[in-house]
């Protein structure tokens, strides 16, 4: 496609953009396990648009020393964010600390930026439903971020899609055990709680419709929680390439149309 019929293509996706309906109320569900089950009871997917059309990943903004240093890029961590789009959810809990490759830990207030592919499908994604999972301990397991959305017209500038309620898992088995009581002399049953392992499964869905639409790319922005950062295990983006409507598409069509015999035009003259 040459300049001029591009730049049509683009304006005409604008317009596509300004009229698309506004986003739907959203959805905020939680789900929380305390043994080696998965949250929701849900798998994680394989074929999602972050595995189907995912052009890239990046995180920008790692903070800078104590505790907000954890998992920094130069920390001595390993920073993969390949982890979070394989389809693979790996060990329950902490046990995978060492490297083994199955998480990877979002310190507070980094951003994340995943880039869809807008070549193969210019007017972008419709967004259907986002699902976030994180499993170590109790202590690394919590979800807090904020997510904001670019448009195939505009696709730099960063709009605010929603705030999470924090979520924090507190569904772990409980057993008792005997223990000394100093003030009875006598050992007493005192209730204990298994925080070992902690999955948290945060999904955001729309009352109806989609998301939002013409969706180019989307930032995860952690907001800061527990203990330096959470353990994500996957991020699972659900929805459909765009398609303009008919109207609009016809619309498209006869700009690009018109431009190309106004180029015709003026190379004749
Ligand atoms: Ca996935
Ligand atoms: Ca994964
Ligand atoms: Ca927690």
């Amino acid at each position: 496609m040459n300049s001029l019929p591009r730049r049509l293509f683009c304006a005409a996706l604008a317009f596509l953009g300004a009229v698309t309906l506004p986003a739907q109320s959203l959805i905020q569900d939680n789900y929380g396990t305390g043994t080696a089950t998965m949250p929701g009871g849900v798998a994680v997917s394989s074929v999602d648009l972050l595995q189907t059309h995912l052009t890239s990943a990046t995180r920008t903004g790692a903070p800078g020393s104590g505790n907000t240093y954890f998992y920094r890029e130069d920390s001595g961590y390993t920073v993969d964010l390949g982890r979070l789009s394989d389809g693979a959810y790996g060990t329950f809990g902490s046990s995978g600390l060492g490297g083994d490759g199955q998480y990877t830990v979002m310190p507070n207030n980094v951003t994340l930026t995943f880039t869809l592919d807008t070549v193969a499908h210019p007017a972008g994604y419709s967004l259907s439903s986002l699902r976030t999972f994180a499993s170590w301990d109790s202590g690394r397991d919590g979800q807090a971020y904020s997510v904001k959305y670019s448009t195939a017209d505009n696709p730099l500038t960063f709009l605010p899609l929603i705030t999470i309620t924090t979520y924090n898992n507190t569904s772990f088995p409980t057993g008792t055990s005997m223990e000394w009581d100093d003030e009875s002399g006598q050992f007493i049953e005192v209730e204990t709680t298994d925080e070992s392992i902690a999955n948290t499964l945060v999904q955001i869905s729309a009352s109806s419709g989609y998301l939002v639409t013409n969706v180019a790319a989307l930032q995860f922005v952690f907001s800061g929680h527990e203990n330096g950062g959470t353990a994500y295990r996957e991020i699972d983006v659900f929805g459909v390439a765009s398609i303009p409507e008919p109207g609009a598409l016809a619309a498209l069509l006869g700009a690009i149309a018109l431009g190309v015999a106004s180029v015709a035009r003026r190379r004749q003259r």
